[in-house]
């Protein structure tokens, strides 16, 4: 564990001086205007040559969503006007809502109003796979390859595959780690229990955890009022964090998998029955939250929020406190603590971390309308080398010196409150968050390490142990509908069988129906493309 991390702050040091070479300067080289000379520095492609550089800045018109009330301020902001003046670029931004980038971005694209990097695509809709067969994007399958960094360094394992459509490359996807769910869970009741959790969790583990935290009286008010596992099942969304954590950790695919060569539905393998007769087990014995039918988006943290339930199925930064998801119930318990672990043991012995279930969430692609040429195709794709590297990957990741931070003597960074303050006010720490391809984490730069920069790390060290669904870009938008139909058939069997309304033989009769109706064909086109790659 301690050697993980010194071997990716090893990797990430490696890097920064690699970075620190390319931008022809010292680590703390002048924040003033590009010098428009090109790096003395000739090792590597493309990549070096601050091909952003010349007299007139270049415009880069762009859709990006943001996540809080109000978009990052683009005015008097040092970070955005640093970056600017860095590159030469002036970047021009279309903002919208984070929840509604898709309807934004496919409005925007319908309506012919399409801007040259597009922010929000859905690369698993057939909306979006239609876009790429007609043309619409830029095909940079073999452009691209001028560009390593940005498929090795702003891509992850698994979405470098799984972005791409049809073979083909459209999208530079947001880095969405491999790895982030996480059995987040109450420590303090563990400590009240006398437990001693394992550092990696078999199944059997999440189930011992979830019957005493039901039976034992965790939160030691003497009366029997704790739920163990707080399970959420709002069908095709949240089902991955509950249900496929632990489906994973029985050994059974992240959905679609191959056993003996083929490719199958999860819910075909013996490993996915062992999981499901857990649950049911769990639900019968009251160790999961019976309403997990109707725990709808909003209140799906309920039963943790309301100090009923001991652990749930979540992204791990949730845990942070303050900050996470579970301040309520901070508010409400101060002593309580939260706690995270991401990895689990297989029947096999091997670590697994249930990906997500896309893989893809939202990217960038060039709509050819708006990208007139390769010329200006290449400078928007070194414009996203040259935005994390160097001057202005230090910029995104703590700021501006003298504003945001200081350097010591020792070059260690110090941030005081007030500067991790006007960074948040002044837009600086979000305007690039969501915009433009970047790195999963802040590399170092000797700053301090917050609470949600070192689950950050963790997403990275256990991206090496993650699952992924290995239907992801393998679909044609056919199938993928056909898909979405066929859902509830599985869903609904599930549901049931956890709450013991049917059999294993009325489950098994659900699958066939499922591979009657269009599974089948979406098995064999995943098996076509799949064994292809
Ligand atoms: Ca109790």
């Amino acid at each position: 564990m301690k050697k993980g991390i010194a071997m990716l702050l090893m990797i990430v040091m490696v890097l920064s001086a690699l970075v620190g070479c390319s931008d022809g300067g010292g680590a703390n080289s002048s924040s003033e205007t590009s010098s428009g000379t090109p790096s003395q520095n000739d090792t590597s492609q493309a990549e070096d040559s601050q091909g952003v550089s010349e007299d007139t800045p270049f415009v880069i018109t762009t859709l990006a969503s943001f996540f809080e009330q109000e978009p990052p301020s683009t005015t008097n902001n040092p970070v955005f006007d640093f970056v600017q003046e860095k590159l030469n670029v002036e970047i021009q931004v279309t903002w919208t809502p984070n929840g509604e980038a898709m309807t934004k971005f496919n409005t925007m694209m319908a309506g012919d109003n399409a801007l040259m990097v597009m922010g929000g695509a859905d690369v698993t809709s057939s909306n979006y796979i239609r876009m790429c067969q007609t043309g619409a994007f830029w095909d940079i399958t073999d452009i691209i390859k001028d560009y390593p960094f940005i498929t090795d360094t702003l891509m992850s394992d698994v979405q470098r595959d799984t972005s791409l459509t049809e073979g083909r490359r459209y999208c530079i996807p947001s880095y969405v780690p491999d790895a982030r769910i996480a059995m987040v869970y109450r420590e303090d009741w563990v400590e009240n229990l006398g437990i001693e959790l394992p550092e990696v969790m078999s199944a059997q583990d999440y189930y011992d955890l979830a019957k005493a935290f039901t039976e034992q009286d965790p939160d030691q008010n003497g009366v029997a009022d704790t739920t163990g596992f707080n399970y959420v099942d709002d069908q095709d969304k949240e089902v991955n964090y509950g249900f496929n954590t632990l489906a994973v950790a029985c050994g059974a695919p992240n959905r679609y998998g191959v056993r003996d060569g083929k490719v199958v539905a999860y819910f075909q393998t013996e490993e996915y029955m062992d999981c499901l007769r857990m649950m049911h087990d769990m639900y019968e014995n009251g160790y999961l939250n019976s309403e997990f039918m109707t725990l709808g988006s909003g209140a799906k943290y309920n039963p943790m929020l309301d100090g009923r339930a001991g652990f749930m199925f979540t992204t791990a930064t949730n845990a942070v406190t303050p900050g996470g998801k579970f301040d309520t119930l901070l508010a409400n318990e101060p002593d309580a603590k939260i706690g995270y672990k991401m990895l689990s043991l297989d029947p096999n012995g091997n670590k697994v971390v249930n990906s997500n279930i896309t893989g893809v969430s939202g990217g960038n692609v060039f709509p050819v309308s708006a990208v007139k040429s390769e010329e200006d195709l290449r400078k928007i794709l070194q414009f996203f080398v040259d935005l994390n590297q160097g001057d202005c990957a230090k910029a995104l990741d703590i700021g501006i010196e003298g504003i945001h931070y200081t350097t010591n003597a020792d070059g260690t960074i110090e941030i005081t409150d007030e500067q991790r303050e006007l960074r948040d006010a002044d837009g600086s720490g979000s305007i690039f968050a969501n915009m433009f391809a970047r790195r999963l984490m802040a590399d170092d730069w000797g700053q301090p390490l917050s609470d949600y920069d070192k689950i950050q790390q963790h997403y990275a060290e256990n991206a090496q142990y993650a699952v992924p669904d290995i239907s992801v870009g393998m679909l044609s938008s056919e199938n993928i509908q056909k898909e979405n139909e066929l859902a509830s058939l599985i869903y609904d069997a599930r549901a049931q069988f956890i709450m013991g309304f049917i059999d294993e033989a009325a489950f098994n009769a659900a699958v066939d129906t499922w591979l009657s109706s269009g599974g089948q064909a979406i098995l064999d086109e995943i098996q076509a493309n799949y064994v292809t790659e």
